[in-house]
């Protein structure tokens, strides 16, 4: 395929996609030497691999650190309120619910019989009183102190559950993630919701750091039974962390013309992009990215879960270094890379396969994991 067979001008000169592809060779190295999940080339040192988990003690919620208020009488925690979700809400009095630690859960009315990857902690009242029908739904809460320092720079917050059968969770009122789902639709407080014929299931999950606030915030957690004759309950909120998200599979290739550069990149947060960039710092290694040009990416759901980006650097002058990156606040930063753009030519036709072959290069894998920027000299 000819990327320039409407006649528009060749867009990068043999010389600038060679720069372009050695940065890019760079990033590369940088990138893969930040995570563990992807084939590091040989020469880049082990000691340059950092861990990413992040410490336990920094997590919001622990299935033993977490003391959860809980409600199993089959009543509706909303009462008559107009608004069904204010059992959610940090203002709601729980003071006259149970506290529990997790893992909660029952099988056929027993602490025992989930099997041994599902222990059970605190046992749930499953059946309403004189009955073998389930409760339908249970609700939990806690509250989690956050200072602003907590938040600063933390775009997201990751966390891991096991649920029986659906869990949604609510942070300060506002539901955050759905984990299972039907074709039902829920429109009481008490009702039967789901589809698990199944063990309890894991699943992570991922709540925007804006859904937050500084000082007290209230998670909840709605668990539903999918019928009256379900035989298990269970939840375990394992974790609740800070996470950077990770940018990945970075790839700058040709613009539409000498003066633009394309880029598209993965983000394992949900959120919108943007490629930011900079005329390249002269040697202090500091980039103005508050002074710096800014587009807008088109992003969209990738197979994987993963976000699609791709935007355009315009503008680019000839004979010039930029420093770029890529991301968000809310997705995270790619680490910062560096694209030139040669002398422009006028017979550069001549030379365009050559350019698309280094551009093709350039779009080799990169991997980098945001936030822990630092600009690269
Ligand atoms: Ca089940
Ligand atoms: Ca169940």
């Amino acid at each position: 395929m000819d990327l320039h067979a409407s006649g528009r001008p060749a867009a990068l000169t043999r010389a600038t996609a060679s720069t372009l592809t050695a940065s890019l060779v760079g990033a590369v190295l940088v990138a893969a030497s930040a995570t563990a999940t992807s084939a590091a080339p040989a020469d880049v040192a082990p000691a340059d691999v950092t861990p990413a988990a992040a410490a336990v003690d920094e997590s919001l919620l622990s299935t033993t650190g977490t003391t959860w208020r809980y409600l199993e009488d089959n009543t509706n925690p909303a009462g008559d309120d107009p608004d069904q979700k204010v059992w959610t809400t940090t203002a709601y009095d729980d003071a006259a619910w149970k506290t529990g630690v997790a893992p909660f859960g029952a099988k056929r009315g027993q602490p025992t019989g989930l099997g041994d990857a599902f222990p059970v902690t605190t046992l749930l009242t499953q059946y309403i009183p004189g009955t073998t029908t389930d409760v339908p739904t249970f609700f939990f809460r806690t509250d989690v102190d956050l200072t602003a320092a907590d938040l600063d720079g933390v775009p997201a917050f990751e966390g891991e559950i096991v649920h029986d059968d659906v869990a949604i969770v609510y942070v300060n009122g506002e539901e955050v993630v759905r984990l299972g789902d039907d074709g039902r639709e829920i429109t009481e407080n008490l009702q039967y919701f789901g589809n698990s014929r199944t063990d309890p299931v894991t699943s992570t999950f991922v709540v925007p750091a804006d859904a937050f606030d500084a000082g007290e915030n209230t998670i909840s957690v709605a668990l539903y039974q999918d019928a009256p004759t379900s035989s298990d309950i269970y939840l375990d909120v394992r974790s609740l962390v800070p996470t950077h998200g990770e940018v990945r599979d970075v790839a700058l290739t040709v613009g539409a013309d000498e003066t633009q550069a394309n880029v598209a990149w993965f983000s394992t947060l949900p959120g919108a992009g943007e490629v930011q960039w900079a005329r390249a710092a002269d040697g202090s290694g500091e980039v103005d990215w508050a002074g710096a040009a800014t587009s807008s990416a088109t992003s969209g759901a990738s197979a994987d879960g993963a976000t699609y980006h791709h935007a355009t650097m315009t503008g680019l002058e000839e004979s010039t270094s930029y420093t770029y990156r890529v991301g968000s606040a809310a997705t995270g930063w790619s680490e910062p890379a560096t694209l030139t753009r040669g002398p422009s030519r006028t017979s550069s036709r001549s030379s365009s396969s050559a350019t698309r072959r280094s551009a093709r290069a350039a779009t080799s894998r990169t991997t980098r994991r945001a936030g822990r920027s630092r600009s690269r000299r």
